[in-house]
């Protein structure tokens, strides 16, 4: 939204900047404008179309659990998901193949991936799902990397990790309950919680985890458009109508003064979806800068 609305009042100083010093300036770069107003559209139309279809509402959030065979993956899921959705075994290679959970959490719609426990095998159906389960774990928005607190920060954990450590992730400790203490762990710089998911324990504080990382950034935007809601679609639509006027002004050759119209309420609307005011003074101001600051307007006659 803030590189629209930056596309949009850098061609309104533009145009503005032509009414009031037109006779100090080239003329108007017309082409390069209906361009950038035309990917401006096509952009506000997708993120609308795709609200529209509610796809986005269904994708939410990725979240696959990775880690060696053993260390509670599907009890975790299963937890999480209180249901018995996948088969929990003392074996490890129980997981062949990645299981899927729908889950809401904090009103965020989440698909919760549980995949086999990556490890070398000669077990041909195994290694597949080891594969299936790397590109889980590349797809995901948030990775839960899991270790089993009695085996500590194995070896194998290093490797894994390692391979998925580039993705937004968290530390899961799980079977905290087989351990005195608290766990040491290398530091990692990824949040870390611990869990005893066969006695359903650490579930909350897991949500909590997550929940923060998808506020503070942390997770990648690309199935986190959900977060646009009704007001945000409204006013978005409105942008929409904002910039399909400013193409008809421009095709009709109206004077500038229309085009700067348009784009002010398209601005404005831009802004709205951001749940942000702008007033008309702040436009100004903006603007002030634009035309007079670094943008190479050094023609001007002051
Ligand atoms: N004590 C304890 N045991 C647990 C905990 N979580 C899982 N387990 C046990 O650990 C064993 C393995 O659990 P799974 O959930 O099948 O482990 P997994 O990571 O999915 O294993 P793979 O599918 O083989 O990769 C089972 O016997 C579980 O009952 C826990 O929090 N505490
Ligand atoms: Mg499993």
């Amino acid at each position: 939204m803030r590189e629209l609305r930056s596309t949009c009042l850098d061609i309104l100083a533009q145009v503005e900047a032509r009414i009031d010093f037109a006779d100090d300036l080239p003329p108007l770069a017309e082409a390069a404008i209906v361009e950038s107003l035309q990917a401006a559209l096509d952009q506000v139309r997708e993120i609308l179309a795709t609200a529209d279809r509610g796809e986005l509402l269904r994708t939410g959030l990725k979240v696959a659990i990775v880690g060696r065979p053993n260390v509670g993956k599907s009890s975790l899921l299963n937890a999480w998901s209180r249901s018995d959705r996948a088969i929990v075994t003392d074996l490890p290679g129980t997981t062949r193949d990645v299981v899927e959970s729908q889950l809401v959490v904090g009103g965020i719609p989440v698909q919760v991936l549980d995949t086999a426990g990556i490890r070398e095998t000669d077990d041909r159906v195994e290694s597949l799902g080891v594969e299936r389960s790397r590109r889980a774990a590349e797809q995901a928005d948030l990775v839960l990397f899991t270790i089993a607190a009695d085996q500590g920060w194995t070896e194998q954990d290093e490797v894994i990790f390692q391979r998925v450590c580039d993705r937004p992730g968290i530390i899961v400790v799980n079977k905290i309950d087989l351990i005195d203490g608290v766990l040491e762990l290398p530091n990692r710089n990824k949040p870390v919680v611990r869990t005893a998911a066969a006695l359903k324990q650490g579930i909350v504080d897991l949500e909590g985890a997550i929940l923060e990382q998808v506020r503070s950034g942390g997770t990648s935007a690309a199935n986190l458009d959900f977060a646009i809601n009704q007001r945000q679609a409204g006013a978005l639509q409105q942008a929409q109508n904002s910039l399909e006027q400013m193409q008809r002004t421009i095709a009709d050759q109206m004077p500038l003064d229309f085009w700067t119209i348009d784009l002010r309420s398209g601005i404005r609307a831009l802004s709205e979806v951001l749940g942000e005011d702008v007033t008309e003074s702040m436009l100004d101001r903006c603007l002030g800068s634009f035309v007079l600051g670094s943008r190479g307007w050094g023609s001007l006659k002051p």
